[in-house]
């Protein structure tokens, strides 16, 4: 897939006006010469410290730089590097990279110096595709898990049933190489106990890992009676006027949906219908929709002018697994109102509602941290089905054995086991699944 004899450079950073961007220079090749075209400087610096260096092209000087040399392996590739902090922008960068390639490299592809890190030993596959995961992060949990599993969370502990499994076939294959009466063979139960184990470690990881539904962001739904200022919150909360406001009752038919950051976690607001008995076909669909959306929502706004605790009485069966939140809206057309609600805001005067986001958004980050208490690992849908299947196999192992207590069948069985936990952490035969996770990463990375 990519030529590992070649010195690769990229921008790492994404272009544009900013106060840094950072080069990045790797490379199985001495970078002396880069180095010297770059700054007129003979030697490379010393390995792993930072040093401003004025840069050059052949017009002149370019920028002043600081530039990092990590020497392989200790580097993010394991190759040697240079790691060039450059001035921000659209025309520095390039420029720099330009020298860099009329030198002696060639401009990296999407996932190189991570693949290169792979190859290198740096990292198993796991870690990268938590690397790649980290960065498309939508939420703190969700880079926490990804973080977690580039410190060796996944990892580790398959890599520990890994090698219980190898364990497990060295012994039996072991004891194939001998006739009875040469050794003391290992005594059936014992296999039965570690290939148990075994099962119970994989199962532990299927438990106890989240998958997908973690990812789906957080669906908050406004909805409410006609005209209860509905559309106006769902504006507020968004910043600009997305939604049409009138005073005519059914003014929004359809679902109007924003994705946002709420106080560092994005989620997806959607404005709705109001909700009454109506002969509009349009409506009547709009309607439909706004029900649809309540069966998929985490949190639910009901913005009513007088009773909107009242209202989610009537409604909550249509969800009851979602958080129903009570919302008074127009507190600035009454001089008294009603506490029956949890919230009370007025959209026109913009008060209240800060409050409420406020309130909204802890409720979020307790949910995210209900999950991470259930949950030690994430995993992917390719690890998944990788972990899934040597389950299967170790189960299938140890049925067999128990049957025919045959140790040529149980060496084959546990090969196969190890297959899969291969193909989880590092298969460098396998070209496609390589090709698949590193094509998806940025350029740079
Ligand atoms: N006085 C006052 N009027 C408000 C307030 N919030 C909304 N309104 C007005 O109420 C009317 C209806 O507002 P919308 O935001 O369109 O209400 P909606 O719930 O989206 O209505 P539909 O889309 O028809 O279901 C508009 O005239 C708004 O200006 C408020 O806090 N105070
Ligand atoms: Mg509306």
């Amino acid at each position: 897939m990519y030529n590992l004899k070649d010195n690769i450079v990229a921008l790492a950073t994404i272009p544009g006006k900013g106060a840094l961007n950072v080069v990045r220079v790797s490379g199985p090749n001495q970078l002396s010469l880069i180095f010297k075209l770059l700054t007129t400087k003979k030697r490379l610096p010393r390995p792993n410290f930072s040093h401003p260096h004025y840069v050059y092209s052949k017009k002149g000087v370019v920028d002043q730089c600081i530039i990092t040399y990590y020497k392989g392996p200790k580097s993010y590739t394991g190759e040697n590097m240079l790691e060039l902090s450059t001035h921000g922008g659209c025309v520095i960068a390039n420029q720099i990279i330009e020298v860099v390639i009329n030198s002696n490299a060639r401009l990296a592809f999407p996932g190189e110096f991570t693949y290169r890190a792979f190859i290198n030993n740096k990292i198993n596959l796991i870690q990268a595709e938590a690397i790649n995961g980290a960065i498309h992060s939508e939420n703190s949990l969700d880079s926490h898990y990804q973080i977690n599993n580039l410190k060796g969370g996944l990892s580790d502990i398959i890599e520990n049933i890994y090698k219980k499994i190898k364990n497990l076939l060295v012994l039996a294959e072991h004891e194939l190489d001998f006739m009875e009466g040469e050794i003391t063979f290992t005594k059936s139960n014992e296999y039965l106990k570690r290939l148990a184990l075994i099962t119970k470690k994989i199962d532990g990881v299927i438990k106890f890992s989240c998958y997908e539904n973690y990812k789906d962001l957080p669906r908050v739904v406004i909805v409410g009676r006609p005209n209860a200022g509905k559309s106006s919150l769902f504006n507020n909360i968004v910043g600009y006027n997305r939604a049409i406001v009138t005073d005519i009752k059914g003014t929004t038919r359809d679902v109007i949906e924003a994705k946002l950051n709420l106080n560092g976690n994005n989620i997806v607001l959607m404005d709705t219908a109001g909700m009454r008995t109506t002969k509009d076909k349009i409506e009547k669909l709009g309607i439909k929709k706004t029900t649809g959306e309540i069966e998929l929502a985490d949190f639910i706004l009901v913005v009513d002018e007088e009773k909107p605790k009242e209202i989610i009485k009537t409604m909550k069966k249509t969800n009851p697994r979602a958080e129903w939140i009570g919302v008074l809206n127009k507190i600035d057309l009454k001089k008294k109102f009603s506490l029956q609600s949890d919230f009370q805001i007025s959209c026109t005067k913009n008060s209240g509602i800060e409050k409420l986001l406020t309130v909204l958004s802890t409720k979020i980050t307790g949910a995210y941290k209900k999950n991470y208490k259930n949950n030690r690992y994430l995993i992917n849908e390719r690890q998944l089905v990788l972990i899934k299947q040597t389950q299967g196999l170790v189960k299938e192992a140890r049925q067999s054995y128990k049957t025919n207590k045959d140790l040529v069948i149980l060496s084959f069985n546990l090969r196969r086991a190890l297959m899969g936990l291969d193909d989880m952490l590092g298969p460098t035969e396998n070209r496609d699944i390589l090709n698949e996770i590193f094509g998806g990463f940025c350029v740079g990375k």
